[in-house]
């Protein structure tokens, strides 16, 4: 079992070594992460997830642009690749398992933090229908209906995209009223959530299955007071 000094150091080498995009270095520190006792879903969420969101930053402030970007997404999954098992064997099955429809709205290509809460709906023992990205408006609903799923996730990563949410929202309501939604993505928040009629919102891929397990708990309790 790594010290907390030890831990502190592996996951600044996780985080670093998707904010430098060495790919080799990230399964280097994935696997010691595994081999020195790290939680795998602490080194996914506090290295490398926190590595993209400081790629994201330098993004921002003209240090990094695209290719540099791509690269630290090509380092993110090569860990993923490594702990992704090791989250799966680490026990995190939830106790309320549901089934999702997931994707990045029309017009909108970014998909790294919607593949993170993908791989946390499917660790957690979820059923997972992932469209992908840039998914036409109609694709969310037809997959729902086809499915059945009891939520549907919808993520955008720009303040234009994510105006397709509450479209969505309303065909999805028009067909099933008992259908769940949750919303993600930087630009969002609980309070655009709100506003667009979404039932839930969460920050992270930590904590998007918890709030669906809730949505759904609520969904259960409405079905029995009817
Ligand atoms: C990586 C990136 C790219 C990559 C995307 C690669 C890929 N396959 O995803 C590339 C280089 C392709 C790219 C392209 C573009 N990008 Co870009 N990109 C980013 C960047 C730097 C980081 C996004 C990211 O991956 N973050 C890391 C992940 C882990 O975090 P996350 O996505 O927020 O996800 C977490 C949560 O939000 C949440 N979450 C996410 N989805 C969901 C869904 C649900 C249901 C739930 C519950 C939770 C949840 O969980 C995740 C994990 O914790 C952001 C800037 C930033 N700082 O965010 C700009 C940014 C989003 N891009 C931007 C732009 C403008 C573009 C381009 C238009 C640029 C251009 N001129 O060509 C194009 C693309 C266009 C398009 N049509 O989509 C702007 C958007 C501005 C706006 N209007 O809002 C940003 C904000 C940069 C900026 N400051 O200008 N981009």
């Amino acid at each position: 079992m790594a010290t907390e000094e030890r831990t502190k150091e592996i996951l600044k080498g996780l985080h670093d070594s998707v904010y430098e995009f060495e790919e080799d270095d990230a399964v280097k520190w994935a696997k010691t992460a595994l081999e020195e006792g790290v939680d795998p879903f602490v080194a996914t969420m506090e290295g490398i997830a926190e590595g993209m969101i400081a790629a994201g930053e330098a993004y921002n402030e003209k240090k990094y642009f695209v290719p540099e970007l791509l690269m630290c997404a090509d380092a993110l999954y090569a860990g993923l690749d490594i702990l992704k098992p090791a989250i799966e064997a680490s026990g995190r099955q939830a106790e309320v398992k549901g089934s999702i429809v997931l994707g990045v709205v029309e017009g909108d290509v970014h998909d790294i933090g919607k593949n993170l809460v993908k791989m946390m709906f499917e660790v957690a023992g979820w059923t997972v229908y992932d469209l992908g990205k840039d998914v036409p408006l109609d694709k969310f609903v037809e997959e729902q209906i086809k499915t059945d799923a009891e939520v549907v996730g919808l993520s955008a990563l720009m303040t234009t995209s994510m105006l397709a949410m509450p479209v969505v929202i309303e065909k999805l309501r028009a067909k099933n009223p008992k259908v769940r939604i949750l919303l993600g993505g930087a630009p969002v928040n609980p309070e655009v959530a709100e506003k667009y009629g979404a039932d839930g919102y969460a920050k992270t891929a930590g904590t998007a299955v918890d709030e669906a397990i809730n949505l759904l708990k609520v969904l259960k309790e409405e079905e029995l007071g009817e």
